[in-house]
C-alpha cells in the first residue's frame, strides 16, 4: 500500500502523460492506462476493499479527487488536440481553386446548360431564387391549380403525356410547363416571393421547332404591391442583359393565358442580314416569351387573399433563346448527343457563368 507522497507522484505523472499525448490516438492508451479496467487508478481503487473502514474512507475521497483531476485534463487535452487536428486539415487540405482546367480537356458545356446558367445568373442578380419541383406530377398541380379548365386544349392527348394513374386514383402528368413549382411554393411560403424555376418540360409533339422534351423558365413575383409596370422593367431589363443589346427594341402585344390576366406576349426587334439574324434592331419583330398578372383564381387556389396579394409570372423556353442567341438553326439537334456538334456549339467550362471565373 502506497502512502500519500506515492499518491502525488502518481498524479503528477498522470497529468504528465496526458499533457505530452501528442495525438488523439496515443491520448486514448494514456485514458486506458490510467482509468480503463487494468487501468493504475482502477488498480488502486480495487485495493481499497482491503482497507479497515476509517483508512478506505480517507483514501477513497483521495483517489476520486486524483481521478476528477485527471478526467478534466484529459478531456481538456482531447479539445485541444481536436482543434489542433482540425487547424492541420484546413492548412493540408487546401484546393487552389484558381488553376486553369487542363488544356487537353475534351468535354463542353451543352449550349442549353449554358443558357439557363446564364438566365440564373442575370435574375439571381435580381433577387430571385431558384426553385424546382417533381417532373411528374399530378393533374390538379399541372392544370387545375393554374386555372387551366378540364376542356382546355392544353389538356387534349395529342399535347400532355399521360403517366398511370396513382394507387389512390389520382391523374399523373409529365409536366408541360415548370408551374407546378410556382404552385407549390406559394402554398408553402408566405410572400414576398420572388423566384424563378428553371427545368424540362413535356408535351407530344415533334417537328422541327418542337421536341417532345423542351426546356423552361418560368418567374413568379408576389407581394402586396407589384403591378404591371414591375413586369414590364423586369423583362426589359433581362432582355437587354440576355442579348447584350443595351437599347433592345421590345413591344408587349396583348394575349391570353389562363393563369396570368392580362396576360402580354413579348416581342424584341430583330432583322435579317444576309440570312443571319440581327436581335435588338431592324423592322422585323421575334416572340419570345409570354407573361401576366397572376390570375387572382390562382392565388385563390393556393391560399393566398387575391384582395391582399398579387404579383406577376412569366414563362420563356430556354432552349429557342439558346437558338436564337448562339444562331443555332435545327432545335433537334440539341438532342442528338452529336460530339462535333458539341465541339462546334458547347462552352468550355471556364467560360459558364457563376461559374469558375466568377
Ligand atoms: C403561376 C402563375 C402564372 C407562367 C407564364 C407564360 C406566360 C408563357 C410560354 C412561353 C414559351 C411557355 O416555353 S413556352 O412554350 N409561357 O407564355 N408562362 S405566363 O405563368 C404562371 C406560372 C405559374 C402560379
Amino acid at each position: 500500500m502506497r502512502g500519500m507522497a506515492d499518491l502525488d507522484t502518481l498524479k503528477s505523472e498522470l497529468l504528465d502523460e496526458v499533457n505530452r499525448a501528442k495525438s488523439l490516438d496515443v491520448l486514448e492508451d494514456v485514458r486506458v492506462k490510467a482509468l480503463g479496467k487494468k487501468g493504475r487508478m482502477t488498480g488502486l481503487m480495487k485495493e481499497l476493499s482491503s482497507l479497515a473502514p476509517e483508512e478506505r474512507k480517507q483514501r477513497g475521497q483521495e483517489l476520486n479527487q486524483i481521478k476528477q483531476e485527471v478526467v478534466i485534463k484529459l478531456e481538456e487535452r482531447q479539445r485541444e488536440l481536436n482543434r489542433k487536428a482540425l487547424d492541420d486539415k484546413l492548412v493540408n487540405e487546401t484546393l487552389d481553386v484558381s488553376l486553369s482546367i487542363r488544356p487537353e480537356s475534351q468535354g463542353t458545356i451543352h449550349p442549353i446548360s449554358q443558357v439557363t446558367e446564364e438566365i440564373i445568373a442575370i435574375f439571381a442578380r435580381m433577387g430571385f431564387a431558384v426553385a424546382e419541383g417533381p417532373q411528374v406530377e399530378d393533374d390538379y398541380h399541372n392544370f387545375t391549380a393554374l386555372n387551366i379548365p378540364e376542356e382546355h386544349p392544353a389538356r387534349q392527348m395529342h399535347d400532355t403525356f399521360y403517366m398511370p394513374d396513382r394507387k389512390d386514383g389520382t391523374k399523373m402528368v409529365l409536366r408541360t410547363q415548370t408551374s407546378n413549382v410556382q404552385i407549390r411554393t406559394m402554398k408553402a411560403q408566405k410572400p414576398p416571393i420572388k423566384i424563378i424555376a428553371p427545368g424540362r418540360v413535356y408535351r407530344s409533339d415533334s417537328d422541327q421547332t418542337h421536341t417532345p422534351m423542351f426546356h423552361q423558365v418560368e418567374g413568379l413575383v408576389i407581394d402586396e404591391a407589384t403591378h404591371f409596370g414591375h413586369l414590364r422593367g423586369c423583362i426589359y431589363d433581362f432582355c437587354r442583359e440576355f442579348f447584350n443589346a443595351p437599347n433592345l427594341k421590345m413591344r408587349f402585344r396583348p394575349s391570353y393565358f389562363p393563369f396570368t390576366e392580362p396576360s402580354a406576349e413579348v416581342d424584341i426587334g430583330c432583322r435579317r442580314n444576309k440570312g443571319e439574324l440581327v436581335i435588338g434592331e431592324g423592322d422585323d419583330w421575334m416572340e419570345i416569351l409570354g407573361c401576366g398578372m397572376v390570375n387572382p383564381r390562382v392565388l385563390e387556389n393556393c391560399g393566398l387573399d387575391p384582395e391582399k396579394y398579387q404579383g406577376f409570372a412569366f414563362g420563356m423556353g430556354i432552349d429557342r433563346l439558346a437558338m436564337l442567341k448562339y444562331g443555332i438553326p435545327d432545335l433537334r439537334t440539341f438532342f442528338d448527343s452529336d460530339l462535333r456538334w458539341l465541339k462546334h456549339y458547347g462552352f468550355l467550362p471556364i467560360d459558364m457563368p457563376g461559374g469558375l471565373t466568377r
